[in-house]
């Protein structure tokens, strides 16, 4: 057998065994308080298109289901609506007006993937809001999918982009304050983070995705986390479906979390049951430290049907579909308390 088909043999049986042994774990330990709420009714005629977002951003999807209702490009769609995010300066996970770094340095992480399987991706990028229109053209006028830190960021401004101050008045305050404790192990609050990953499916039933974060507030210099990073953050397949991921990056990329999703309904999962199993194989891990951080996923199979889990409650996808935005509790592993 030649080399290159032996490897690529042999990795497929690698993953196959993985996910078996991993599935049948799950089963056996499913923690006590499980409750499963299911936000969606399969849609087996979806009306086109659908745009679906992490978090409560109905302005984020009306925009981009606004630009494909009047038959832009999905990547058009994706970009315009992240960036209603990245320019809002209320939203301190995303783009300008994010939360900095411990040295009090916003970096901003992003990543893009169309129907192609094409992807591009920035991280640890400092000075240039729009991280998402960086990454796209990443994927579309390089021949490379990531670019990090000044590379990055020098890129940019030689397509026309202008460097700006991303930390707000707002956010530095904030950060001073945490400075004064400034505890060093970071700690993702659980309510408290708006990353942006979103979903899209046109008119012909074609599916993209994009991510676009400042990260872990106060993480250490350098820290790059999910949302970049494609299988992590963000996955499409075009035949299967979409996934994107919010919350605790180091326990997404641990486990390949988007991917993961999109190969759960590879296997005949609806959009929910492979977010929710993916939550789980967090939870189930040796020692996982699960409730001390959140972690979310929404996903989209090629028959829009969509659902979103996470590990704590109150996480929410905004859904818009059929001319209107709605925003959909979660499923979740753990009630909140004050509830
Ligand atoms: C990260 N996943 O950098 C991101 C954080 C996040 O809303 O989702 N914030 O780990």
């Amino acid at each position: 057998m030649k080399r290159r088909h032996f490897l690529k043999n042999a990795s497929l049986t690698g993953v196959g065994l993985a996910v078996g042994s991993a599935v049948t774990s799950c089963k056996e330990n499913t923690p006590e308080k499980i409750v499963a709420v299911t936000n969606t009714t399969p849609e087996t005629k979806a009306i086109l298109p659908i745009v679906i977002a992490t978090w409560n951003v109905p302005n984020a999807t009306a925009k981009a289901a606004k630009v494909l209702q009047e038959g832009g490009h999905i990547l058009d769609a994706l970009e315009q609506g992240c960036m209603v995010e990245e320019a809002d300066v209320k939203n301190q996970s995303v783009g300008k007006g994010g939360r900095p770094d411990r040295d009090g340095n916003v970096t901003l992480d992003a990543c893009i993937m169309n129907k192609d399987g094409d992807c591009g991706a920035v991280v640890y990028m400092q000075n240039i809001t729009h991280a998402i229109s960086v990454a796209r053209k990443v994927m579309e006028e390089t021949p490379h999918v990531m670019l990090a830190g000044k590379g990055a960021e020098d890129y940019a401004v030689s397509t026309g982009m202008k460097r700006d101050n991303l930390l707000t008045e707002a956010s530095k305050k904030e950060w001073q304050e945490w400075l004064k404790e400034a505890k060093y192990k970071p700690i993702i609050n659980i309510e408290n983070h708006d990353t942006i990953g979103m979903l899209a499916m046109d008119k012909n039933g074609d599916l993209s995705g994009a991510c676009t974060t400042s990260g872990l507030a106060y993480k250490m210099g350098g820290r790059v986390g999910d949302s970049p990073i494609i299988g992590s953050g963000l996955f499409i397949d075009n035949e299967i479906g979409g996934c994107v991921a919010t919350g605790m990056g180091e326990e997404v990329v641990k486990t390949v979390g988007s991917f993961l999703v999109v190969e759960l309904m590879r296997q005949g999962k609806s959009p929910q049951e492979a977010c929710k199993e993916a939550i789980m194989r967090i939870i189930n891990k040796p020692n996982s430290n699960y409730k001390n951080f959140q972690v979310g996923y929404i996903a989209m199979n090629k028959k829009g049907e969509t659902g979103s889990f996470s590990i704590h409650q109150w996480f929410s996808m905004t859904k818009f579909q059929d001319d209107k935005n709605e925003n959909l509790q979660s499923g979740f592993v753990v009630k909140a308390q004050s509830n």
